[in-house]
């Protein structure tokens, strides 16, 4: 266990980044519980406004920060990527443990932001004038800078690693265009994460001299502007969701081929070009999140049709997946329903989001609940399917042991059910005009409001079925047939009585 610490084994990062992540996916689910008790019905559960901001803000920074990035990039990205190239490690082995170690000191600065003083309440965009000092005085904010710095550092130096690592490490005859889909889908996040958070990092820094040292880079009354942060922070967040969704693709690439019984995914140079355009792509449409600002008619047409045309290499991903699929009469394995599931209603979310593109019907839907029905298809039903189809595909593989295929069956439907019931509501809460960030609501919401609430419990209820069923398969000693067929693992069965297959040495034999 304690090796794990200082381990730079790629296995052992990626296994901890796993921990990591779930753990923060926990912390993170309990946050939106809160949100959505608070909402299940008007009037007021917390009675504290700025509370119920701070816990909005920390639950989606510890969704995206250190949840969805650590488990798709750091955990499938360490596990997965070496192997699939044939490199014996990552490039920087030294490196990479250390851009896991920065993630618990940057989570525990977040948390530690939120029971200080106010807590930081401004939403995950951070935006002044709400998060400067005077409208959060205090060093709560100055914190959650500083976490982002931290989980910003993490983040470059674990893409300047595995940028390394494709591009030196694959073996001859591995030629680029041979390259395994997750790997490309690795390498051009990691070229996203590389240009876009320095871009983040100098926005929170001139935002915290602005709030500390008296600069006035965001503050007209010495010569600043507000929406210059807008500006900054959107350049990092528009390739920041593609940064979050990319892996998924390449897992479900593999997992839909894999499945399908198929040597390769239909259209794979189609697909490498789709992701290359989506990252470029994602650096041109920034201002989409900015249609409200004032902007005229030109930029506003611009950024509109810069956006939709990202649903091109999207469609192209999406229908060479369905061509992937066609044709092949094969048992509908679990990862197969999430990947179904992922493809469904990832495409649900990206037309919501085309909707969302026309700037004049945008001025109408910004910042309503339409938005975070969005971008919940996109992360909820997207990212999160993702991570469910590959961690149920590779457990045997980072584990030695098997899950209990009838339980991940029943365990799909709830959840299915239950971030259906959760989001889709919240299309309609937007299209009536609720407004997102708030604490309470006028009463003709509630019915939507609470049938939201209510799907978010049916979809506690899965997590904890999928927590079962993880240690179910821990403590019932199933031994993957996968890991008979390591010599190591053969030597170990064969020197150890079955009564001692214990899940604490299993990390151990699958070196
Ligand atoms: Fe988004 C806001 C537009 C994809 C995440 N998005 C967000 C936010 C997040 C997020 C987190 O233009 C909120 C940020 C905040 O806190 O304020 N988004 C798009 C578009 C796409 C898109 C056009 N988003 C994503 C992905 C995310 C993500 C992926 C994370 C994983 N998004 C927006 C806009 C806003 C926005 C506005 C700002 C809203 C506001 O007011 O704040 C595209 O990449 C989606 C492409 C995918 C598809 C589906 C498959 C394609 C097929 C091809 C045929 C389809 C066609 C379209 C030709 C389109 C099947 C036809 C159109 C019809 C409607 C029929
Ligand atoms: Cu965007």
């Amino acid at each position: 266990m304690i090796k794990w610490f200082y381990s730079t084994n790629h296995k052992d990062i990626g296994t901890l980044y796993f921990l990591f992540g779930i753990w923060a996916g926990m912390v993170g689910m309990m946050l939106s519980m809160i949100i959505r008790i608070e909402l299940a019905q008007p009037g007021s559960v917390i009675n504290n406004d700025q509370a119920y901001n701070v816990i909005v803000t920390s639950h989606a920074f510890i969704m995206i920060f250190f949840m969805v990035m650590p488990i798709m990039i750091g955990g499938f990205g360490n596990w997965l990527l070496p192997l699939m190239i044939g490199a014996p490690d990552m490039a920087f082995p030294r490196l990479n443990n250390m851009s896991f170690w920065l993630l618990p000191p940057s989570l525990c600065l977040l948390i530690m932001s939120s029971m200080i003083e106010m807590g930081t309440g401004t939403g995950w965009t951070v935006y002044p004038p709400l998060s400067s000092n005077m409208a959060h005085a205090g060093p709560s904010v100055d914190l959650s800078i500083f976490s982002l710095h931290l989980a910003g550092i993490s983040s470059i130096l674990g893409a300047v690693n595995f940028i390394t690592t494709v591009i030196n490490m694959r073996p001859e005859g591995m030629s680029m265009d041979r390259t395994p889909l997750f790997v490309w889908s690795v390498l051009i996040t990691a070229i996203l994460l590389l240009l876009s958070l320095p871009v983040l990092a100098g926005a929170i820094t001139m935002l915290l001299t602005d709030r500390n040292i008296n600069t006035t880079f965001f503050d007209p009354a010495g010569g600043g502007d507000p929406i210059l942060y807008q500006h900054l922070f959107w350049f990092f967040g528009h390739p920041e969701v593609y940064i979050l969704i990319l892996p998924g693709f390449g897992l479900i690439s593999h997992i839909i081929s894999q499945e399908s019984g198929k040597t390769e995914s239909f259209g794979y140079i189609g697909m490498v070009y789709a992701m290359m355009s989506i990252g470029i792509l994602g650096f041109v449409v920034w201002a989409h999140h900015m249609f409200t600002v004032g902007m005229d008619v030109d930029t506003r047409a611009y950024f509109t049709s810069a956006t939709m045309i990202i649903a091109v290499p999207t469609g192209i991903k999406i229908f060479s997946w369905m061509a992937t699929m066609h044709g092949v009469s094969t048992k509908l394995t679990i990862s197969m329903m999430w990947s179904m599931g992922f493809v469904f209603l990832f495409t649900l979310g990206g037309l919501t989001g085309i909707v969302l593109s026309n700037s004049s019907i945008d001025v109408i839907l910004h910042d309503t609940y339409y938005v975070v029905a969005h971008f919940h298809y996109v992360l909820s039903m997207g990212a999160v399917f993702a991570i469910m189809a590959g961690f149920i595909q590779w457990f045997p593989l980072f584990s030695g042991m098997t899950l209990n295929p009838k339980w991940l069956k029943i365990q799909f439907s709830v959840m299915f059910i239950g971030v259906n019931l959760t989001f889709f509501p919240q299309h309609f809460l937007g299209l009536s005009g609720m407004p997102r960030r708030y604490s309470d609501y006028p009463d003709m919401y509630t019915s939507w409001n609470l049938l939201s609430s209510i799907g978010s419990m049916i979809s506690l209820v899965s997590i904890i079925i999928m927590i079962f069923i993880i240690w179910e398969s821990m403590i019932s000693k199933r031994i993957s047939l996968f890991n008979y067929s390591m010599i190591s693992s053969i030597e170990w069965l064969q020197k150890t009585p079955p009564q001692e297959h214990c899940y604490a040495e299993l990390p151990l034999m699958i070196k």
